[in-house]
């Protein structure tokens, strides 16, 4: 009849479920997406890390990126060599000074040949987050690293 299950954080639930609320009205109000970017015309607003192969550049929306509130990231990669494509990529972020991560699974979809979109990012945490870009190509797969402060 008891339930002994201990150490369930409970005093998380509150947070998951508001949450849920701000991702699904996110979503709603995000659902006709405009134009997909392209590599031809990055436009304003894209961060950019350089690999020798390729270049990752991506945005936030809603930004700039505040505690609590959920976002999505835009990812372009656009390779140097088109015999050498981008052929997908994965979304993480972490707190390196606090050895966690996000309590979200970041979902990623491909918009197109360059393009991807990253949901359901949410920073629960005021400071220093880093960004990890898994970027799989026919050579391999490589991780690129970005740090944010967030306020
Ligand atoms: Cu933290």
């Amino acid at each position: 009849m008891m339930d002994e299950r201990r150490g369930f954080p409970a005093r998380r639930l509150p947070l998951l479920w508001t949450g849920a609320l701000m991702l699904g009205s996110q979503l709603f109000f995000n659902g006709a997406a405009a134009g997909t970017p392209s590599c031809a015309a990055v436009p304003a607003g894209y961060t950019t890390l350089q690999h020798k192969d390729y270049t990752l550049h991506f945005r936030p929306t809603p930004a700039p990126i505040t505690v609590g509130t959920p976002f999505a990231l835009e990812v372009l990669a656009c390779p140097k060599d088109a015999s050498r494509p981008v052929l997908d990529v994965a979304v993480d972020a972490t707190m390196p000074a606090h050895g966690h991560g996000m309590l979200y699974r970041a979902s990623v979809s491909k918009l197109s040949t360059h393009a991807w979109s990253a949901k359901g990012l949410l920073f629960h945490m005021h400071g220093s987050w880093r960004f990890s870009f898994v970027v799989r190509t026919p050579s391999g797969v490589d991780t690129l690293v970005h740090d944010a402060n967030v306020r």
